[in-house]
Formats: C-alpha cells, sequence, structure tokens
C-alpha cells in the first residue's frame, strides 16, 4: 500500500491517493500504483466537514511515490464504491466508515485537530463504476460482428439495407442528380426552422397521403420533418407521454427491434398485440383482431403501414377493413411506422394504401415516415412524423407541441436529405426516375427471394414447405430459424442475420442464393 505526506495549507488541492498495489509500502514504494488529485471544499462555512473529490486518476508502474501529509484530519468517511481502501484507511485510522453515495468518488473529512495522518485511498474506480456494459445492438451490432469475420463466405442480411448484386451499397442515381444540382445552386447551411424544410413538410405529406387528398386540401394534417424514421418515432412517443398519460401503445409480437426501446425511453407503456403465428408462418389475424379487441379503450396502435418488419407479412386489403373497424369501435388511435414505402411492393401509392385507407374513413392518425431506404438516404436521417387531426385548428396545435418537443430534443433537424427529398420530388422528371429505380431495388429483391424459394424447394428434399419465403414481401425473410439456428448460421456459415430468424433479402446477391439455401437447411435439420 501507498501513503501520502505533504503539508497542508489552502482548502484548494490536496495530494495524492494511493491504491493498493502489490509491493507498495507505507514509505511510497514501488507497485502498480494510481494516482489521483483531489480538491475540497468545505460543506458548510465555519463547519469543519469538508467534502474531496477525486478527480483525475491514472495508473502508474512501478514508481516510488511521494509522501504527502494531509494536516486536517481526525475521521474521514469513505464511499462504499471502494470498500478495500476504506478497510485499509479504517485499519490504519481506526476511524469509522460512513458509506455516501456509491457513485461518487466523494468523501468527507472532518477536522477537529490538525495532527497528521496518513492517508490512503483508493482511486482506480471512476463515477462511472456503476455503469455496465450495455449489450450490442441486436440489429446494428450485426453488422460490427460481420466486420470482424475474416472469411471469404461471410454474408451479411442483418440491417435491412439495399445492396447491388455485387453487394455493394447503392447511392440512387437520382440522388446524386439531385446532390449535383444543389452543389450548383450553392446552398447555403442556415438553420432550418424547427419544423424543417417548408418544401420537404409538403412534398412528404403528399407522397403519403397523395397530393389530392382532401386531408391536405382541408389543412388537417400536422408535418415536421424528423430524423427519419427512428426520430420521428420518438417524437410522437413524446408527443404521446406528454398528452395522453398512461395511455398504451399496442404493438405487434414481433416487431421491428427499436420500437420497445423507443416507446420504453419516452415512458410510455405498451404492450403486445399477436401477429405472427408460427404454426401457419402466417398472420395471426384473429389474434390480432382480438388483443387489438381486448385493448383499454382509446390505446394507440401501432401498425407496418406496409413490409412487415420482421415477419414480411402484411394484412390483406379486406384484413386491413376489418381491422380499421375494430380500431375504429375502440375508438384507438392508429399510429403507422412507414419506413418501406415503395419498397415493398414497388409502387409508392401501392405501399400507402393502408394509411390512405383510414384516413379516409375520417380517422386522426400518426404516421411516422423513412426515406432510409426508399431513396438510400439512411445516413442522412430524413424522414417525418404526420398527425392527421378531425380540424385545421387541432392540427395548427398539433404542430407547435411536436415543434415544442423537438426543441430541445435537437433543435432543428439536418438539411441535406430534406433538399433531396424536396428536389427529387419536386421535379418529375427526377420523380419518375426515382420510381423507375425503386422498382428497380424492389426488383431485384423479388427476384432473390425467388431464387432462394428455387434452391430450397429444390435441394430440400424432407418435404418441408418453403412457399411463405415467396408470401413475404419487402425487404426481409423471416425464416423462422430459432436462435440456436441462426446461430449456427453465423459460427458455421458466417451468414450474419438477427437472432430472431430474420434475414435482409436486399443484402443478398443472386450468385449466394445457393449457398444461403444450403446454409438454411443445414441450420434447420441438424441444429434443434
Ligand atoms: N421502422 C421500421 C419498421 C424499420 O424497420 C426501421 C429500420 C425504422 C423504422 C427506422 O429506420 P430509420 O430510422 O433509418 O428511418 N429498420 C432497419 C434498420 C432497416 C434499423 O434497425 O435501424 C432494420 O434493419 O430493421
Amino acid at each position: 500500500m501507498l501513503s501520502t505526506e505533504k503539508s497542508h495549507s489552502k482548502r484548494e488541492a490536496i495530494g495524492f491517493v494511493k491504491k493498493v498495489g502489490s509491493g507498495g509500502d507505507q514509505s511510497g514504494g514501488a507497485g502498480s500504483v494510481g494516482i489521483g488529485f483531489l480538491s475540497t471544499k468545505s460543506l458548510n462555512q465555519g463547519s469543519d466537514t469538508k467534502e474531496y473529490t477525486l478527480h483525475h486518476h491514472f495508473a502508474l508502474d512501478c514508481v516510488a511515490i511521494p509522501k504527502i501529509t494531509i494536516s486536517v484530519m481526525a475521521s474521514i468517511s469513505l464511499p462504499s464504491i471502494c470498500p478495500s481502501a476504506a478497510l485499509s484507511f479504517q485499519d490504519k485510522c481506526k476511524e469509522k466508515t460512513k458509506s455516501r453515495s456509491s457513485s461518487k468518488s466523494v468523501f468527507s473529512v472532518k477536522t477537529k485537530s490538525h495532527g497528521q495522518i496518513t492517508m490512503a485511498v483508493a482511486v482506480n474506480t471512476s463515477r462511472f463504476d456503476n455503469i455496465t456494459m450495455a449489450p450490442p445492438d441486436p440489429i446494428l451490432g450485426v453488422s460490427e460482428a460481420f466486420k470482424a469475420d475474416t472469411s471469404e463466405m461471410k454474408l451479411n442480411l442483418g440491417v435491412g439495407a439495399y445492396r447491388t448484386e455485387e453487394l455493394q451499397p447503392y447511392v440512387l442515381k437520382v440522388v446524386k442528380k439531385a446532390e449535383n444540382l444543389m452543389l450548383e445552386r450553392g446552398e447555403n447551411k442556415e438553420y432550418l426552422p424547427i419544423e424543417g424544410l417548408a418544401a420537404f413538410n409538403k412534398a412528404t405529406a403528399e407522397l403519403l397521403f397523395g397530393a389530392d387528398n382532401p386531408v391536405l386540401h382541408q389543412q388537417r394534417v400536422a408535418t415536421i420533418q424528423g430524423l427519419s424514421g427512428t426520430g420521428s418515432l420518438r417524437v410522437a412517443a413524446a408527443l404521446i407521454e406528454r398528452y395522453f398519460p398512461g395511455a398504451k401503445v399496442l404493438i405487434s409480437s414481433p416487431t421491428w427491434g427499436n420500437h420497445k426501446n423507443i416507446f420504453n425511453d419516452a415512458r410510455v407503456p405498451w404492450s403486445e398485440y399477436r401477429y405472427y403465428d408460427p404454426k401457419t408462418v402466417g398472420l395471426d389475424f384473429d389474434g390480432m383482431v382480438a388483443d387489438i379487441k381486448a385493448a383499454p379503450e382509446g390505446s394507440f396502435v401501432l401498425l407496418h403501414g406496409c413490409a412487415h418488419n420482421p415477419t414480411g407479412i402484411d394484412p390483406t386489403p379486406e384484413q386491413w377493413e376489418k381491422i380499421a373497424d375494430v380500431i375504429q369501435e375502440k375508438n384507438h388511435i392508429p399510429f403507422f411506422d412507414v419506413a418501406y414505402q415503395g419498397f415493398a411492393s414497388g409502387s409508392l401509392d401501392e405501399d400507402a394504401s393502408s394509411v390512405r385507407m383510414f384516413a379516409a374513413r375520417g380517422m386522426e392518425l400518426l404516421v411516422a415516415q423513412s426515406y432510409s431506404k426508399n431513396l438510400g438516404l439512411y445516413a442522412e436521417r430524413i424522414g417525418a412524423i404526420n398527425v392527421l387531426c378531425s380540424s385545421a385548428d387541432a392540427a395548427v396545435r398539433v404542430k407547435s407541441q411536436l415543434k415544442r418537443i423537438a426543441r430541445p430534443m435537437y433543435s432543428n433537424p439536418p438539411v441535406h436529405g430534406a433538399r433531396i427529398v424536396a428536389n427529387v420530388v419536386g421535379n418529375p422528371d427526377f420523380f419518375n426516375e426515382w420510381k423507375e429505380e425503386m422498382e428497380m431495388m424492389a426488383g431485384r429483391i423479388k427476384s432473390v427471394r425467388q431464387k432462394l424459394y428455387n434452391n430450397l424447394s429444390a435441394k430440400d428434399k424432407s418435404g418441408k414447405d418453403w412457399s411463405f419465403v415467396l408470401k413475404q414481401i419487402g425487404m426481409f425473410s423471416f425464416t423462422g430459424l430459432n436462435k440456436t439456428q441462426s446461430d449456427n448460421m453465423t459460427d458455421k456459415w458466417h451468414v450474419y442475420m438477427t437472432k430472431d430468424g430474420r434475414i435482409s433479402l436486399a443484402g443478398l446477391s443472386s450468385a449466394k442464393c445457393e449457398y444461403l439455401a444450403d446454409a438454411i437447411i443445414d441450420s434447420y435439420h441438424n441444429v434443434s
């Protein structure tokens, strides 16, 4: 153990402190040691109690530590965070230890005399010691693991990000054109208003509801630009928490892995409704309707507008109508997450048909939008939150509150992606080019889906029906593989995927379909 000795004159700045280290001794012997600096302040004026705060500390190996004397103490309280040091000090001083906040390297000293004592306090602790290691993100963490794999066979089917047939990221040609135009115009970098770029907000609401939708002409939609789908969902969650205290959000089981985090962080209670039926690898429609019906009146029902993530299973138009019936009956509020408009079917209008049908019924609803997938603007963080209200007056008030929520969260949104969307949608040539590229991307995903199915059914001699792969829509396939089987996909076959059995077909090339089919068949039949 190392000790300190130094005369103390001022209230500020006291000395060094120790770490118990092998080979250390009272006189400051060698060993592995930590050194910290303390500052002090009187807790109350005139009082003899002082609070010592540990500032930096760092480790040294095999150095002699000077002795420092602190000339003020008679008793000391140590935090529970460093029990070993507390004991050491107790032994030495025969003083009582008293636990203070366990998260702070702070201790108190009572000055009753000016005798000299030697002090030893463990400082190889951090104020962040009570923070535990967070687990890797179940989706984005997969990409990190993929990067670390050196196998040539490796395949990243984790995150839903579009890749070319060469498995390279793809920047849409129309996005490059819009960016060139923006560069030529020499746009400035001024702050946007809190609600975002006006041209973007207009374009995004029109894409969602259809430019001719009466709800827009009646100015019943409050739209603000958001930080893509996630940020838009988060702002809407904050609105729910603030203005619908105690209201529950109903979430499909299963759902996109981040939904629960979003509502948890916003302190919005949620519960699940049945959605996926493992027996049929299809929609548990009766279960879904029963659970929505059973929920407390006035709940929010989170619905995936199209291309349900992770299952790839969407209700049919008739089923959507029945879902709308029960939501209306129970006075619930639909909350759509539209992260894949145009990417599921290749058609912007078709993929928005669920939202438009609910709007046509005169229902109030919320919609979070994302341009990560359909315009490939993942890192630009561009999306929107729309609240369709029953009156223009309500929409104005709701918009003012959305802005009020956004301001302390991120102040105002980034401009680049918003300008891209506004330029692409606002220019008829660009708009058509975008639709063609979207069809191309959706088409490539459909073709690998077909090829994967062909390989699965040709190679698997067990008679298992793989046709569910073809019935699913969007960029994902929910394989039905369990966690152990999914682990086998990664550990043995270097196929990276989420542990719920989801694979992103957007990350699959035609050339890799056969390999993937082999991996799935092996994991399905040989691992339980
Ligand atoms: N909503 C759903 C249903 C999603 O699948 C995603 C993205 C988002 C919202 C949010 O995307 P954004 O914030 O980029 O707009 N889901 C991805 C990526 C593609 C992710 O997990 O962040 C996925 O792999 O599931």
